[in-house]
């Protein structure tokens, strides 16, 4: 006889891959073991009535505990991020191993692992930034490290950290050669420098030059010649953050001809502009981040671009830093714009601003959303058991209340920021409950997850290759 379930959520909308099943669905201990009716007793059953059974969130792009491009460190540890991102119906996370200047690439992982280690509360892997590839034992340690599951690397061209486009080339090889993809943080740093002179020395500081110190052109070159090292060495990118319409042109024109690039957005892309950045005094460096925030006919461009699937998912860059001294303020209260840490927290709000503006008022439905915030992230990073609702996969899900509205106060997430970016917001739909591995995360706002109770997650492949217009796989 069939061992009994050890959990069944009963009566829900579940929302798979090929569909809405109004059923029920069993977890055998960290696994989904059917989706079905008659599906027998169970050790824990849980009502979804009137309610979406979700795959848990991916969010593929965030900063935790971890040094800014600036030097600064973030204000979260992985013990504070993840119960954040838990708290906001996120089960995995993938952040970053981000290399010191001179840190060999298996120290910078193992660094990160034991933080990881100590706090996650969710399960996590690891994008490895690179910013020095002239230390010892380089390409050995990227290959070892590859091979044993760390499939993502992170490259810069603009910051202190960035790469010519020399080694840029170089690391799109060695990507190649090894199966990892490559994530770009892309924008012009020339560009970017004359802007930032040409301002401060018209005495424009305060925290909406920002949004013209770092101006459209950058990113769409630097957006452009990335697609066109992809497609020359035939090696797949993430292009980070994408911010402007002819950005995600620049990537629809790329794919087109089949190079192999994908991109990502971010909710203060889709639901933010630059007016953000205009407030009293220094009170606009709570939104900078880069890029910056844009404009309207942007945020209409890459929602129509999500659509399309030119950009393949929604991640938060969660970058976490408090309004005060330890934060945004350390430069003083007189700081300048290019003094400020850029960032803002995300990893709690991803889900319930994309799921109000996609279900709740986009008519776009939540097989939609699961796509883009937990489908898509697990196919492209090669998280093979996440991001779905399937039997066989892990028990990572979320009970979503399509119902219930809350609007975002001042300081209400459970991170370590101290405020929140989305302050006086609404938004209709919350994650009621969550469960990773077949364990409650959180239910009705009460969290039970422990310090180190999330795993690293392996990823033996990618499910993309580098060749053959592969590229469209993990597109709505
Ligand atoms: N920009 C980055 O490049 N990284 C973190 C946050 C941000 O705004
Ligand atoms: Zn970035
Ligand atoms: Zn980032």
């Amino acid at each position: 006889m069939d061992e009994e379930n050890d959990l069944v959520i009963r009566d829900g909308k579940i929302v798979t891959p090929s569909g809405i099943i109004h059923s029920d669905m069993a977890i055998k201990g960290t696994t989904i073991s059917a989706i079905g009716r008659n599906l027998g007793d169970a050790k824990v059953n849980i009502s979804a009535h009137g309610k979406f059974v979700m795959p848990g969130g991916i969010d593929s792009h965030a900063h935790i505990e971890q040094m800014s491009g600036m030097g600064q460190m973030n204000a979260d540890t992985f013990e504070t991020a993840t119960r954040s991102a838990a708290m906001g119906g996120t089960t995995s996370v993938i952040s970053f191993a981000a290399q010191a200047t001179g840190q060999t690439l298996s120290d910078t992982v193992a660094d990160y692992t034991a933080r990881a280690r100590r706090g996650a509360m969710i399960d996590y892997a690891f994008h490895i930034t690179i910013t020095d590839t002239s230390v010892s034992n380089f390409e050995d340690d990227l290959a070892q490290l590859v091979a044993t599951g760390h499939r993502s690397l992170k490259i810069f061209t603009t910051y202190n950290i960035q790469l010519n486009d020399q080694k840029i080339l170089k690391i799109l090889a060695l990507a190649r050669k090894y199966g990892a993809l490559v994530c770009v943080h892309a924008e012009n740093d020339a560009i970017i420098s004359n802007a930032k002179e040409q301002l401060l020395s018209a005495g424009r500081k305060s925290p909406r030059y920002h949004a013209q110190s770092r101006p459209r052109i950058a990113e769409i070159e630097a957006v452009e010649r990335i697609c066109q090292f992809a497609q020359y060495l035939d090696q797949p990118v993430m292009l980070f953050h994408i911010s402007t319409s002819e950005s995600a042109s620049a990537v629809k024109v790329a794919q087109a001809r089949n190079a192999p690039v994908w991109a990502e957005t971010c909710p203060h892309y889709l639901l933010m502009t630059e007016d953000a950045l205009d407030k009293p005094g220094l009170e606009g460096a709570k939104f900078m981040c880069s890029p910056p925030q844009r404009t309207t006919v942007d945020q209409d461009s890459l929602w129509q671009a999500l659509k399309e699937g030119t950009l393949a998912l929604v991640s938060s860059d969660h970058a976490p830093y408090r309004y005060d001294e330890t934060g945004k303020l350390s430069a003083g209260p007189d700081a300048a714009f290019n003094e400020i840490a850029n960032g803002l927290p995300g990893l709690e709000t991803r889900l319930p601003l994309m799921f109000d503006a996609m279900v709740s008022r986009g008519g776009q439905g939540p097989q939609a959303f699961a796509q883009i915030t937990a489908t898509a992230p697990a196919k492209l990073y090669g998280l093979q058991k996440k991001g779905a609702l399937v039997a066989g996969m892990d028990a990572d899900i979320v009970i979503w209340d399509p119902e219930r509205k809350v609007t975002y106060g001042s300081n209400d997430l459970n991170d370590n920021v101290g405020y929140n970016p989305w302050e006086g917001r609404t938004v209709t739909g919350w994650p009621a409950h969550v469960i990773l591995r077949g364990e409650s995360l959180v239910k009705d706002g009460h969290f039970f997850g422990s310090a180190g109770a999330g795993n690293w997650i392996d990823r033996p492949e990618l499910a993309t290759k580098p060749s053959g217009g592969s590229q469209q796989e993990g597109r709505t």
